[in-house]
């Protein structure tokens, strides 16, 4: 449960072999080999891009993609290391995004929990306080009370910061709500499972209800995993405000921590249009 966001930050590489060694973390993180991969979020009345979700990257010296899964398996075992890797990737996911749109935020509550204040002062709000408005911080339920706590304080903690909620995932296979963190949130983002699901009546009328609880408590909705036309229909007879998944892929954007030694095209773009 605990990794289901390193599954989605896996994305393409989820079938891949997810050992990591020891000496490869450790050079990945001394090296600052990150990246950020943003991927849209689109609204569904007129087809522009409103955001996007930011999600971790890293790569071995050789430049090769490592499985993002892998990667957090591994510090999570070490809850000083989560910290820091979870503190200097949402700096550069802050540093790196495009300015005006909103900026979709996956925090880690035990990177959270790890600092040891569970405040808006913990180092992480303080940080995304610097995005102001246009940040949303994605929190995800788990099922084990310990964790279930931690994702609690964090909400608690952003909240009291005036940034804005959104709960991810809700629907996944493994998923289970509270509904307090229902209620308290800003946007539903509707796992892309309630697309495959839809076909059944049950699903379909649960899916709407679940949009229409949203939009009457002034939230809004993002169906996750959008990757054919047919899906960006279902989402718009549902009644959803945005889409979100592979249907965009043109519209993804890549960026990397630069790399001092050996930029990468890449990275002597990002140097120069920021
Ligand atoms: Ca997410
Ligand atoms: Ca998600």
């Amino acid at each position: 449960m605990r990794f289901r966001r390193m599954v989605e930050e896996g994305g393409a590489y989820m079938d891949m072999a997810s050992e990591l060694a020891v000496g490869d973390l450790l050079e990945i993180v001394r090296n600052h080999r990150y990246g950020v991969e943003y991927q849209p979020i689109v609204a569904l009345h007129s087809g522009d891009t409103v955001g996007y979700e930011a999600l971790a990257r890293f790569y071995s010296e050789e430049g090769r993609s490592i499985p993002p899964d892998a990667v957090f398996k591994l510090i999570h075992d070490s809850p000083l290391m989560l910290f820091q890797v979870e503190f200097e990737i949402k700096q550069l996911q802050i540093r790196m995004a495009p300015k005006d749109e909103l900026l979709f935020l996956n925090v880690d509550p035990d990177a959270f929990v790890a600092f040891g204040v569970e405040s808006s002062e913990n180092p992480l709000v303080q940080l995304i306080m610097q995005r102001e408005a246009s940040a949303v911080v994605e929190i995800i339920e788990n099922t084990d009370v310990t964790h279930s706590r931690y994702s609690e304080s964090m909400a608690e903690a952003f909240s009291q910061a005036g940034i804005r909620l959104a709960l991810d995932d809700l629907g996944a296979a493994d998923s289970v709500v509270a509904f307090p963190v229902l209620i308290q949130v800003d946007f539903l983002k509707l796992d892309r499972h309630w697309l495959r699901r839809c076909d059944d009546r049950n699903w379909y009328i649960m899916a709407q209800s679940l949009i229409t609880f949203a939009h009457e408590t002034g939230k809004q909705v993002v169906v996750e995993g959008v990757e054919t036309e047919a899906d960006l229909e279902t989402a718009s007879h549902l009644g959803a405000d945005f889409v979100q998944g592979f249907l965009f892929k043109e519209r993804f954007i890549s960026r990397r921590h630069q790399d001092r030694r050996r930029p990468s095209t890449l990275d002597r773009q990002c140097t120069q249009s920021h």
